[in-house]
Order: structure tokens, then C-alpha cells, then sequence
């Protein structure tokens, strides 16, 4: 059982949009485990943290402005590989470029709009959940396990 963790988060405009279940439902059906998950207004400082490795670079302040914008759903799920396969699940940065059946190819038509964030390795999933979940995590195990997990 390999133990990989990833935080994702629904941005503002999945939650305007209605698409949480749905959103959440895929990571859900996959069989990753949902370790924490929770509606919050973003700050500026947690919106600029959160992206400060595109500091310095001209989208920047319309994307921390976006990320504050409303309400997100931040979660953490956890299963084998989930950060590599949880980035397949959402698609290319780019929406005309995120392949059909994904997330980002399904449901977003804009960069500046692409509904999800995934981190994009181990490391920066430890960062970024020591960032939004301070209060720490759930340790659970699901009825399915031995049908889902071999
Ligand atoms: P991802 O969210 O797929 O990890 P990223 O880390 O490269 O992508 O960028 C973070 C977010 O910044 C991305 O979801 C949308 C925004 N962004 C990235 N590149 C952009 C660009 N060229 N123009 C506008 N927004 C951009
Ligand atoms: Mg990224």
C-alpha cells in the first residue's frame, strides 16, 4: 500500500458553479481516502502563500484575487499514487488543453477559471496541507478497503 498524499481544493467558482459533489465524487468513486475536507472563506496572506511560487509573475495578483473571491472547498485525499493520478483526474492547467473525461476538460472553458487545484508533487502536499489544514487530519478506514485496496 503505497501512501501518497494530496490536498485539492474546489476553487470559488466550483463552489458558485454547484460542482462540489461532483468534484468531490470522482476522488470519492475512485476509492482515495477523504482525510479532511472543509467550506472556508480564503485571506489574502493563505491566497498568497498558497500560490507564492508564481509570485513575481503577471497573473499573479488576479490569481490571488480570484482564489479570495469566495468560499472554497479544501480537502485532502489519500491513496496510491493519488497525486499523479489525481492531476490526470483534473486535467491540463490550461482547459483547452485538459483532455475530455477530466475535470478542467469537462467543466472549465478558462485558465483564470479552472475550477480545481491539485498539488503537483509529495512534497508540496505536505506544504500545502500543513498550510490549510493546521488543525491536522482524520485517520479512518473504509468498509470497502479489501475490495478497493488488494
Ligand atoms: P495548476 O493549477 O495546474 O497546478 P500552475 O501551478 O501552473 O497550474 O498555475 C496555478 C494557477 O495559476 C493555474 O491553475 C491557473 C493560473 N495560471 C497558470 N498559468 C497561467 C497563465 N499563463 N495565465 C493565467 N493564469 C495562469
Ligand atoms: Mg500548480
Amino acid at each position: 500500500l503505497l501512501l501518497d498524499l494530496e490536498k485539492a481544493y474546489d476553487k470559488p467558482d466550483g463552489v458558485q458553479r454547484g460542482l462540489i459533489a461532483e468534484i468531490i465524487s470522482r476522488f470519492e468513486k475512485k476509492g482515495f481516502y477523504l482525510r479532511g475536507m472543509k467550506l472556508m472563506d480564503v485571506k489574502k496572506a493563505l491566497g498568497e502563500q498558497h500560490y507564492a511560487e508564481h509570485e513575481g509573475k503577471p497573473f499573479f495578483p488576479g490569481l490571488v484575487k480570484y482564489i479570495c473571491s469566495g468560499p472554497v472547498v479544501a480537502m485532502v485525499w489519500e491513496g496510491p499514487n493519488v497525486v499523479a493520478s489525481g492531476r490526470q483526474m483534473i486535467g491540463a492547467t490550461k482547459p483547452h488543453e485538459s483532455a475530455a473525461g477530466t475535470i478542467r476538460g469537462d467543466y472549465a472553458l478558462t485558465v483564470g477559471r479552472n475550477l480545481i487545484h491539485g498539488s503537483d508533487a509529495v512534497e508540496s502536499a505536505k506544504k500545502e496541507i500543513a498550510l490549510w489544514f493546521p488543525e491536522g487530519l482524520s485517520q479512518w478506514k473504509s468498509c470497502q478497503h479489501p475490495w478497493i485496496y488488494e
